[in-house]
């Protein structure tokens, strides 16, 4: 069995970790209510007052957050903490416009490192490990998440971050890395090239993958595990939350662990909003028990799932969630990087030489995913003339590529010609099956 990191907090009995939740969450209430004007102002409305808080069932009685309300007060409206003690700034794809921006204290990155040292152990890594971070680095939380993770583990850590494959493969012989931290569609693109170049498991010392930042599945791992000659864990978490190592894997693979202590997990239905029961399929929502720059109150990720009571034979006692099974919004997650259709439509939107007439089509290719955004042009704009068609195209990839984060295909189409339809549009046609 791996070494489990902080057992204190991973294996707690059930009634003190309850205990534990209820005084963090009622020194969060007072912190927010004090501080972030949008939280005060809301439970006012509601007519909650922090004294109103007493065990962590009291939850049920705040408000919810959304993304929409992180865009809303952007860039810092919900900071709770002066800026002189915000030391760190990360950012995703908001729904349009404006990203996500979220904040961390010195704490906040402490408690992150110590949460990805946690969900490492946990897959049976130790110091002596040598680990590739294929997560971008920048903005999105993937790269510096699991770098600080792996160094506060005391492994070592290669930062190869997104795209240079040729080179990550190279590193990885070279430098002999045992474990790969990356998306698992990377993992089976990397697999592929391997064997393209026809290195075998014997030519490198790989042992684990540390898969997440998209929905995989069962069959995904056993891909990833025969091909790799690996075992492969799940790593879940969000940026609104902290990035990576909200919850981890063990190696029952059994549902994901949720850091329970700093992340308290509810289940609700999306259209009641009411809680539901353990192993009921709703929406995740998540309150940061302990987080300082940004604390959230039952944050709604809209990722869709279902949560696991009882104590796992690898002796940790934290409720587990299930696979994401779907998302109650319409965000894509292309390459890792979070889309949504209706960024595609405020770049058309911006531009006279396009009707807001478009369909997104999303497929994996080789085991990356392509996305194709066919677009009508508008009739006085419409041409035969190649070398101004050529122009279009390239002018609406550039904006696309600076808007969403990711290269996109375009694929311009005659005016009146993407089929219109009265009601609900399905702007997404997604070609990858997850099986
Ligand atoms: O994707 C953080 C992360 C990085 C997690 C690397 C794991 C590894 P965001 O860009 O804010 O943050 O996207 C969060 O990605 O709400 C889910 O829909 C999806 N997601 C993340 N991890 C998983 C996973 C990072 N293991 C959104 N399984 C979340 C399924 C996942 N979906």
């Amino acid at each position: 069995m791996a070494e489990i990191w902080n057992p204190s907090k991973e294996c707690m009995e059930r009634e003190e970790m309850r205990k534990l939740q209820g005084k963090r969450l009622r020194k969060l209430v007072d912190k927010v209510y004090h501080n972030v004007p949008f939280y005060r102002k809301k439970m006012q409305e509601m007519g909650i007052m922090p004294e109103d808080i007493e065990t962590i069932d009291d939850i049920v009685k705040l408000p919810f957050t959304t993304k929409q309300d992180l865009r809303d007060n952007y860039p810092y409206g919900l900071f709770a903490e002066p800026m002189v003690n915000i030391v760190r700034l990360h950012a995703s794809s908001g729904t349009t416009g404006n990203p996500t921006v979220v904040g961390y204290t010195q704490k906040d990155l402490s408690v992150w490192s110590e949460s990805i040292a946690r969900c490492l152990a946990a897959y049976g890594a130790t110091r002596n490990d040598i680990f590739t971070v294929a997560y971008g680095y920048g903005l999105f939380t993937g790269g510096l998440g699991l770098h600080y993770g792996v160094e506060h583990l005391g492994a070592t850590v290669i930062p190869t971050s997104t795209g240079n494959t040729a080179k990550h493969i190279k590193l990885m012989k070279d430098c002999q890395s045992t474990a790969l931290a990356c998306t698992p569609s990377y993992a089976l693109y990397l697999a592929e090239q391997l064997a393209a170049q026809g290195i075998t498991h014997n030519d490198i010392s790989l042992k684990m993958c540390i898969l997440g930042g998209e929905p995989w599945t069962d069959n995904m791992r056993k891909d990833i595990e025969n091909k790799l000659h690996v075992d492969a864990y799940n790593i879940y978490g969000l940026s609104e939350i902290m990035g990576p190592g909200v919850s981890y894997e063990c190696e029952c693979k059994n549902g994901s662990h949720i850091i329970e202590d700093h992340f308290y997990p509810e289940i609700i239905s999306p259209d009641t909003l009411e809680q539901l029961p353990y192993g009921e399929q709703g929406e995740l929502v998540f309150t940061t028990l302990t987080k300082e720059g940004m604390p959230l109150l039952r944050y709604r990720t809209k990722d869709l799932c279902s949560l696991i009571e009882g104590k796992c034979e690898c002796g940790r006692t934290a409720v587990r969630m299930s696979r994401i099974m779907g998302r109650s919004d319409d965000m894509l997650i292309i390459r890792g990087i979070n889309v949504f259709p209706s960024q595609v439509e405020s770049v058309l939107l911006e531009l006279p030489e396009f009707e807001p007439q478009y369909k997104l089509v999303v497929d994996r290719v080789n085991n990356l995913d392509t996305m194709q955004v066919q677009v009508e042009v508008r009739e006085n704009f419409y041409s035969d003339e190649i070398s101004k068609m050529i122009d279009l195209k390239r002018r609406l990839a550039t904006k696309l590529q600076s808007v969403l984060g990711i290269s996109c295909d375009i694929k311009l189409m005659e005016p009146h010609t993407i089929e219109r339809c009265e009601g609900k549009t399905n702007r997404v046609i997604d070609n990858r099956k997850l099986k």
